[in-house]
């Protein structure tokens, strides 16, 4: 375990950035204000039965007007810096052609808010919500989306980058293509696994073409991506577990790694994905344009994947016998199969350890361990923490006070899986918790809360969680608390 009992506290390097992370659609609200249309997410949310509760992000946080009461409480939490992603339909409503100044000035004033308050603007340029006439034209598995999302990039870099030297340009690619077009559990809501290995290309392609954009324009900026990363482990010690791992791991982190730190497709992911397509859609040049240098590589990490060969059909315990209990709800062609085409076969086996209200397994090992792999086998760029977090039902005490320990346990094991990391080797540069604010948590709606501060969507009222002032006493000491949980 990566909790020792040290008396010494566990300290971070000098000038570590610690922040929290937003997105758009999640906290904004005013999805039809100062001009703005409608993205993917608009259309999706507002589709009967794709969002739990029937919940939307017409309202969400309504931090487009609250944002300078948001950034007080930055502030009050002594963040040095925070990540938030820019709404493409706010900034450029049709997905091409004019920018649109108003929505272009409250990120102004959101970044000058930030800045007066020392805290360092860390702008995501898509954080999933394309505009919908780019979807009503071809969506990501048209390769036009590549090049209008890198004119965007170049839009926005010429309205913010006087304020704003460093760009992440995707978030998590792997949701949007996989759980966009391929399970469609993720707006635009497709099921096709063709077209999702497509989108997975063309938005490596924007990506490529947006970091060329972004250098271009100032080559002194800072430009990298953000990739949800999972650490995968093979169920058993059978060679058909192992091949399992093998491909989740390919379509969940290799298919992103390789084109951008690489140059290259796996080979035994376009194996495995041989019966869909033969990637036609790579085009010579294409891979240059995927590897366009960058100057760090952002982590998103929650959990782990464990995962096993195919179960003959009447199995109900693993092959090996050795009593494993496996996943009921992943075993079925669920959905979520859906999300890793040509490999519908693998099983997800359920976790041994504690879950977090998503169901996903507490394993901050997993995090020291992706850290490592992508320094060692793929990069000596700065690496970012640029998502870490936990949705769990909040505790509200008597007096109205919520005691999240159970979230300041996920952050205190995965900090301290940070600090082994760095002490292995990795230039681990920042750490963003995912969330400043419970918000819109996509295909959940508002039944999952992610944030170090509370809101009552009623009120809008905010109040810092326990975890929040945890977090505040990190930042503070620039490392954990000496005493470790046991
Ligand atoms: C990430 N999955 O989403 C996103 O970047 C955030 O916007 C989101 O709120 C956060 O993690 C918590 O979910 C993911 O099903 C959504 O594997 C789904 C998956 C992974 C990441």
């Amino acid at each position: 375990s990566t909790t020792s009992a040290d008396a010494e506290p566990l300290t971070f390097p000098a000038g570590f950035r610690w922040g929290t992370a937003t997105a758009a659609y999640q906290v904004e609200g005013a999805v039809a204000e100062d001009g703005r249309r409608p993205s993917i997410w608009d259309t999706f949310a507002h589709t009967p039965g794709k969002i739990t509760g029937a919940d939307t992000g017409d309202v969400a946080c309504d931090h487009y007007r609250r944002f300078s009461d948001d950034v007080r409480l930055m502030a009050e939490l002594g963040l040095n810096s925070y990540r938030f992603s820019v709404s493409w339909p706010r900034v450029q409503p049709d997905g091409a052609g004019a920018a649109n100044q108003a929505g272009l000035d409250f990120y102004r004033r959101l970044v000058d808010e930030l800045l007066e308050n020392e805290i360092e603007p860390w702008p995501t340029l898509y954080h999933w919500d394309l505009p919908q006439p780019l979807e009503d034209a071809g969506g990501w598995p048209d390769r036009e989306t590549a090049e209008r999302f890198a004119d965007y990039a170049a839009l926005v870099q010429q309205a913010l980058g006087d304020r704003v030297p460093r760009w992440t340009t995707l978030n998590e690619p792997w949701c949007s293509a996989f759980l966009g077009y391929g399970s469609g559990e993720h707006a635009p809501g497709r099921r096709d696994g063709r077209s999702a290995v497509q989108a997975a290309h063309h938005l490596m392609l924007g990506h490529g073409m947006a970091a060329q954009a972004l250098r271009a324009a100032d080559p002194a900026a800072d430009v990298g991506i953000t990739l949800n990363l999972y650490a995968i482990a093979a169920a058993g010690p059978h060679p058909e577990d192992a091949d399992a791992a093998r491909r989740i791991d390919g379509l969940a982190n290799r298919i992103f790694l390789d084109p951008i730190l690489r140059g290259e497709y796996p080979a035994d992911v376009v194996e495995d994905l041989r019966d869909l397509t033969g990637f036609e859609h790579v085009h010579d040049g294409d891979l240059a344009a995927t590897a366009t240098p960058l100057t760090y590589m952002g982590v998103n990490y929650y959990s782990r994947y464990v995962v096993a060969a195919p179960r003959p059909a009447s199995t109900a315990v693993s092959p090996d016998g050795d009593g494993r209990r496996l996943d009921g709800e992943h075993a079925a062609a669920s959905s979520f199969q859906l999300a890793w085409p040509g490999s519908e076969h693998v099983r997800f086996v359920d976790a041994e350890g504690p879950v977090t209200a998503m169901g996903w397994e507490v394993h901050p090992e997993g995090l020291a361990e992706t850290l490592l792999r992508v320094h060692r086998e793929y990069t000596p760029l700065p690496l970012y923490v640029m998502e870490n977090g936990a949705a769990f039902p909040d505790v509200v005490d008597g007096d109205g006070s919520i005691d999240d320990t159970d979230r300041i346990g996920y952050l205190d094991g995965h900090l301290a899986a940070c600090r082994s990391a760095i002490q292995a080797g990795v230039p681990l540069r920042g750490y963003f918790a995912w969330s400043l604010l419970d918000n819109f948590e996509w295909a959940h709606g508002y039944s999952k809360r992610f944030g170090l501060v509370h809101v009552d969507f009623a009120t809008q009222r905010r109040t810092p969680k326990a975890s929040a002032r945890w977090y505040a006493d990190v930042i503070r000491r620039n490392g954990l608390p000496g005493e470790r949980r046991p």
